[in-house]
């Protein structure tokens, strides 16, 4: 289930800052632009109370929450597509995620110039999706002349996708990005190949100053303004705050620090969680004493298929699965206490999981 998710932005933004909040593999931050030069993988714990709040009622020995795998991207800039920068090998870094992260410089200090002269997080949400448009729409022009050559000499299906191409075209060459285009099941088949990066799943993340970190401010307005038809998730983090926070060994200190800036919890843990939402991921348990653990599946799949993802042979020799709701589980309080209740449902090969699913599969190779 290793699916990436990237951290993408103009130079300069927090990326790497953020990153380093949320990973154990550090990435170099600094504030010249395009100082970085390669990109950074972390595997990323994704925070999930629940696991904690299950283990008061089954004591474990040890917790293991899920993870997802994040990509501190380099900054990209004007011209990334034509290699201006350090952009163009990124922009192939990009293709390679599941979904995007899209970090918006939204804090004033005079000693971090921004490269295009001002703070202006709408116009650098413009820029980079217009580099991104451009590579997309190479892709989509090399794509066209392929098919051109086979529709020539009679291809009918070649000539159903130039079609559906030119729709694509259409919609990048008016600054449109893919994923706002809805095309039919039968028409996504002629793109997929391309992965088109237009078309990956965004959330946007607006760096903003520490005072800033509970409510947002000016500049999160103007995002959140011009983002208002699209139904793209937006996020309020301060970059640098967060690094301190990260910074605490102590959990009361932290405490204490994430409330005097009137945070519930630290800004990243939102993001990771969000991360995994929009990578169409979620979790289900298991419980027990040797350990209680989170583990990944795609939305949608079935009971066997989620078994697999433990052990081959639980998928092979899948007899039922023994499925409690996380909340049953927390109210009554134990296995038993569920099963008396009636609590405990007996599920089937059909089965859907649900996010919170505590599992038990019976199963016989
Ligand atoms: N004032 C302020 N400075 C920040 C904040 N977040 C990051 N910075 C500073 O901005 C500079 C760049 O941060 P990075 O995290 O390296 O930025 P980046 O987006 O990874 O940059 P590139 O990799 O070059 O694109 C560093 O000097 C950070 O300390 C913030 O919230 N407020
Ligand atoms: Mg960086």
């Amino acid at each position: 289930m290793s699916l990436q998710c990237g951290i993408i932005g103009i130079a300069n933004t927090g990326k790497s800052t953020l990153f380093n909040c949320m990973s154990s593999v550090k990435a170099e931050t600094s504030n010249f632009a395009f100082t970085s030069n390669k990109s950074n993988i972390g595997i990323i714990h994704v925070p999930d109370r629940r696991l904690f709040e299950l283990e008061k009622f089954q004591p474990t020995e040890r917790v293991v929450p899920a993870t997802v795998e994040i990509v501190d991207i380099p900054g990209l800039t004007r011209g990334a597509n034509q290699g201006e920068g350090v952009g163009n090998k990124f922009l192939g870094d990009i293709r390679n995620t599941d979904a995007l992260i899209h970090v918006l410089r939204c804090f004033d200090d005079e000693n971090l110039p921004h490269i295009d002269g001002s703070v202006d997080p709408v116009r650098d949400i413009d820029n980079l999706d217009f580099e991104l448009q451009v590579k997309d729409m190479e892709s989509v022009e090399k794509k066209l002349q392929r098919l051109d050559k086979i529709a020539r000499i009679g291809d009918k299906d070649a000539k159903h996708g130039m079609d559906v191409l030119e729709k694509v075209k259409a919609k990048l060459e008016t600054f449109g990005n893919m994923r706002d285009l809805k095309l039919e099941a039968q028409e996504q088949k002629y793109i997929n190949d391309l992965f088109l990066l237009t078309a990956k799943p965004v959330m946007y993340v607006c760096n903003v100053d520490d005072k800033s970190a509970a409510k947002g401010n000016a500049y999160v307005d103007k995002v959140r303004e011009h983002l208002k038809d699209h139904r793209a998730e937006i996020l309020v983090i301060a970059a640098r705050l967060e690094a301190e926070i990260a910074d605490f060994d102590n959990e009361e200190d932290r405490m204490a620090f994430l409330d005097d800036a009137g945070l519930q919890e630290p800004g990243v843990n939102r993001m990771v969680r969000s991360a995994y939402s929009m990578l169409n991921l979620l979790s289900f348990f298991t419980v027990g004493p040797k350990e209680i653990k989170a583990w990944t599946i795609h939305k949608g799949m079935t009971a066997p298929q989620a078994a697999g993802v433990i052990h081959s042979d639980l998928e092979r020799g899948f007899i039922r699965a023994e499925v409690i709701k996380y909340n049953d589980f927390i109210i009554l309080g134990s296995e038993h206490a569920c099963k008396e209740k009636g609590k405990l449902m007996i599920e089937g090969k059909n089965y859907v999981v649900c996010d919170g699913d505590i599992m038990h599969i019976r199963f016989n190779v």
